[in-house]
């Protein structure tokens, strides 16, 4: 078995588990830092190790047009050539196709596009995709899916629903490694008919675990919370279950209180590099004038580096100077605040808290009535 999972306590729906890997443990609920191009952006393995990461998320998409997943096999799999000995999961490339490449064409074969690097036309089949993320040797590996847009129509949705299910037989069927687990991922957007056949088409071909993707596509944050518990029921208890591209600290706490077990998003590191905080009293922008003259840590209760040895008005400078040093501290004090969110979180549900600590993060952060 490349994978397993134990659901150790549950709080209402909320879980909190243990994922054994081929390289090490991963207690949920997890965030996963976003690495797409085989580095969580401008910090070393080391630094995004110790603020308490475990598995972390890398896209298949990137490194198979760059720097090529052969090459990367070539020089010893992804662990070694990004330096990362925990757990790694890697993404597809369908979602990636739709959002990033251009001339995109889906047909039941595969997706066709045109690079975003170089312009060349290339396919992204099922089976491509299994065999890229067997030469990058991530511990888990997604199946290709089709995720349509939110504002899908209901055929559309249905075409995608079939088609997912189809490619992950072709996935599961083409896949070998025993060293890596491969997941299936639930489409289907806003319609519960249409994820509920979805989910049991996939839940009957006995998949490790089981991601639910399609959300956080243009839909309202209070769509997808609305629809997370009944999503999230769909799937077996005894497996784990990922909520994919998502999102917010508060899309998080709800995707845990719905039982959700592992969460990944660009915005800590991508919002870190525009100047954005994320703190235990709410959203802080550093370019703001406010922050001048503030002598005040960027949030005195965070323990990361960055708040550590750094005021309010430094960083207001550095970005200011466009200085690389702001995107870095950045980056580091919001996965910090991420990770700790998810250790606090897996606490509450071991102390039978969870709805307490929910409704409190929601206060502080100045959302109660979100
Ligand atoms: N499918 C895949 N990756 C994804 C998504 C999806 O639907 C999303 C949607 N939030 C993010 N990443 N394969
Ligand atoms: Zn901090």
């Amino acid at each position: 078995m490349s994978i397993q999972f134990r659901v150790e306590r549950t709080d209402g729906a909320a879980r909190a588990g243990r994922l054994l890997t081929p390289h090490g443990p991963v207690e949920t609920p997890v965030f996963m830092p976003v690495g797409t191009q085989a580095t969580i952006k401008g910090l070393t393995p080391e630094q995004v190790r110790t603020l308490g990461a475990s598995l972390i998320l890398a896209n298949t998409y990137h490194l198979a047009l760059r720097p090529g997943d052969a090459l990367i096999r070539d020089l010893g799999g992804l662990h070694r050539f990004m330096h990362w000995d925990g757990p790694i999961l890697t993404d597809s490339g369908g979602f990636q196709v739709f959002s990033l490449a251009t001339l995109v064409h889906i047909s039941d074969v595969g997706a066709t596009f045109r690079s975003h690097i170089d312009g060349a036309i290339l396919e992204l089949t099922p089976e491509r995709a299994v065999e890229i993320q067997e030469n990058l040797g991530s511990d888990i590996a997604m199946v290709l899916d089709e995720c349509p847009p939110a504002d899908a129509n209901r055929e559309q949705l249905q075409q995608a629903v079939r088609r997912t299910i189809a490619w992950a037989e072709r996935c599961q069927k083409r896949h070998q490694s025993r060293e890596q687990a491969l997941f299936a991922i639930v489409q289907g957007g806003l319609d519960q008919e249409l994820r509920r056949q979805c989910a049991e088409a996939l839940v009957a071909m006995d998949f490790p675990g089981y991601a639910l993707g399609g959300f956080s596509v243009g839909e309202t944050a209070a769509q997808m919370q609305a629809a997370l518990p009944e999503c999230a029921s769909l799937l077996p208890h005894d497996k784990p279950r990922y909520l994919m591209g998502v999102g917010r600290p508060e899309d998080l706490l709800a995707g845990i209180a719905a039982g959700i077990d592992m969460f990944d998003c660009v915005l800590p590191t991508r919002n870190g590099r525009n100047a954005q905080a994320f703190t235990s009293t709410g959203v802080l922008r550093l370019r703001n004038a406010c922050h001048r003259r503030d002598p005040a840590p960027l949030d005195s209760a965070c323990n990361c580096y960055c708040c550590q040895h750094f005021s309010r008005a430094y960083l207001h400078h550095l970005f200011a100077a466009e200085e690389m040093l702001g995107p870095i501290l950045l980056s580091l004090h919001n996965l910090a605040f991420y990770l700790r969110l998810m250790r606090q979180a897996r606490e509450a549900i071991f102390g039978g808290t969870f709805a307490a600590f929910h409704a409190r993060c929601l206060r502080q952060w100045g959302h109660s009535h979100d």
